[in-house]
């Protein structure tokens, strides 16, 4: 028999990982190689990346992957996925001509209140990009960094988003791949190339950005570890969201709700249209893409990083050290009663401040509540906070579409918890299933084993998962 062995490579905000797949007889088997922490940090008034950390963490885990091989078997292929909109700008050897932001930064609040206050210009960046006004998107920060340093305009030749600057730095080939470039409010929505109308308005020269290539590229072969050196580098969906939303074994039937839960709550379905218009604006409906060119409109809920800097700010001891004193926890908030008051999981004050727990204090008291008494308290509203945010996204969706859901599909650290499963079907009114699967890493892999052809499609990808996974059905409570 044969088996593919391919590796995931996967960046998120908080945590990184390097996946190592084999594939066989229609099952896909997954070993983590590779586990780090990931976060910016903050020089004077900026937030940064940790980029060549990064890089090394990615290098120790390809090594770690060759090693973890059979003997005399070969890794077929690597697949980078990171979270959405940054960036590297490059010169033409590829030199990293900026520091790499991260996007909490606070740098495109003027871009933002600009762009949100002129009613004209904010619908017609909406219909071209499909993409609301978002203090992250990739838009609103090279906007920044071209006002302020007016020079970047000679030095970079090309902007790279990260899972393309780390194809780039894997296989020596720069290319913009699509998915990852529909997170930045510059693609046209109707076509897989970037808007001119949207380039215009944030000033983004052109020549920066390549046409976009789709999911299943060949970029070349893993340069500098010996021990890969024919392996293949494949761009994958760039952005982990597609990645993830790819993994749902979803029923081909279009009622399946997607929710991708980690640092962000993704709220979403697979679509052949996007979904546009004055609604859709008012819910801030991204439509982002798919890796071979279709939709997932979403809407990104603020997600687990409430609890990741609500456990900063209630010391050292608040945040569990292993998985078993993590399932205590959330047991634990699990029996206390519902929150009275829940926090506004849209309040604009809650996407980075200095303190998190004094953010969310001061909406309870503003709503005359009293603020949780500690980690369990705080993980109790928290899950209910975005459970019904969850619903409240839902049900936008079924009032713009005429869809009409019968499930939620849950996967990622947040399909973990039993808490914030239950209070988002009770919530919603409906069942969330969630799986227990790495869904960003299989994602990245499946799109890695179609490219491969050792798999036909993503229908037939789903398929094959569906019949070996476990799953946990969540009913409503009435
Ligand atoms: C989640 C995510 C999300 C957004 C955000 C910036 O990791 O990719 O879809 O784009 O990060």
């Amino acid at each position: 028999t044969t088996i593919t062995y391919c590796a995931a490579i996967d960046l998120g905000a908080t945590s990184g990982r390097v996946i190592l797949g084999a594939w066989s007889k229609n099952r896909l088997k997954l070993t983590a190689v590779h586990r780090f922490p990931n976060t910016f940090r903050t020089l004077d008034c900026n937030d940064y990346w940790e980029i060549g950390a990064l890089w090394h963490e990615i290098q120790t885990g390809l090594r770690k992957a060759a090693a973890a091989l059979p003997r005399g078997a070969k890794l077929a292929s690597v697949g980078v996925d990171t979270w959405g909109v940054d960036y590297a700008l490059v010169n033409d050897t590829g030199r990293l001509v900026f520091p790499v932001h991260a996007y909490r930064d606070n740098r495109t609040q003027a871009g933002l209140k600009t762009l949100g206050g002129t009613r004209a210009a904010l619908e017609r960046v909406y219909a071209a990009t499909g993409i609301p006004n978002v203090f992250y998107n990739s838009s609103l920060q090279l906007a920044e960094t071209i006002a302020a340093c007016p020079a970047i305009t000679d030095l970079a030749t090309r902007c790279l988003f990260l899972p393309d600057y780390f194809n780039y730095l894997l296989s020596g080939r720069m290319a913009n791949e699509l998915t990852i470039a529909s997170t930045t409010q510059l693609l046209d929505v109707h076509s897989c190339d970037w808007s001119r109308a949207a380039l215009d308005y944030f000033r983004v020269p052109a020549q920066w950005l390549g046409k976009p290539v789709l999911a299943g590229t060949k970029l070349g072969t893993v340069r500098g570890i010996p021990e890969l050196k024919s392996t293949r580098v494949i761009a994958v969906p760039g952005h982990d969201t597609a990645c993830a939303y790819d993994a749902m074994p979803a029923s081909p039937d279009g009622t399946d709700l997607f929710l991708s839960s980690g640092t962000w709550s993704l709220v979403g379905f697979e679509s052949d249209t996007p979904v546009l218009g004055p609604d859709a604006l008012a819910a801030r409906v991204a439509n982002e893409r798919i890796g071979d060119g279709r939709y997932r409109p979403l809407t990104n809920v603020i997600g687990m990083w409430l609890l990741e800097r609500t456990m900063l700010d209630l010391g050292p001891n608040a945040r569990p050290k292993n998985p078993a004193a993590w399932d205590k926890l959330i047991a634990d908030a699990a029996k206390l009663p519902p929150s009275k008051h829940l926090i506004n999981t849209a309040d604009p004050a809650l996407a980075n401040p200095p303190s998190m727990k004094a953010v969310i204090d001061a909406q309870i008291r503003r709503k005359k509540g009293a603020p949780p008494k500690n980690v369990v308290g705080y993980m109790r509203l928290i899950c209910d906070s975005l459970g019904r945010g969850h619903a409240d996204a839902m049900r936008a969706f079924e009032r713009m579409t005429g869809r009409k859901f019968k499930r939620i599909l849950i996967v990622g650290g947040g399909s973990r918890s039993p808490l914030l499963c239950q209070t988002t079907a009770d919530a919603a009114s409906i069942p969330v299933v969630s799986f227990n699967l790495e869904g960003t890493a299989v994602g990245n892999i499946a799109n890695q084993l179609i490219a491969l052809k050792a798999v036909k499609d993503l229908p037939s990808f789903r398929h094959h998962l569906t019949a070996h996974l476990e799953k946990k059905v969540y009913n409503p409570k009435k």
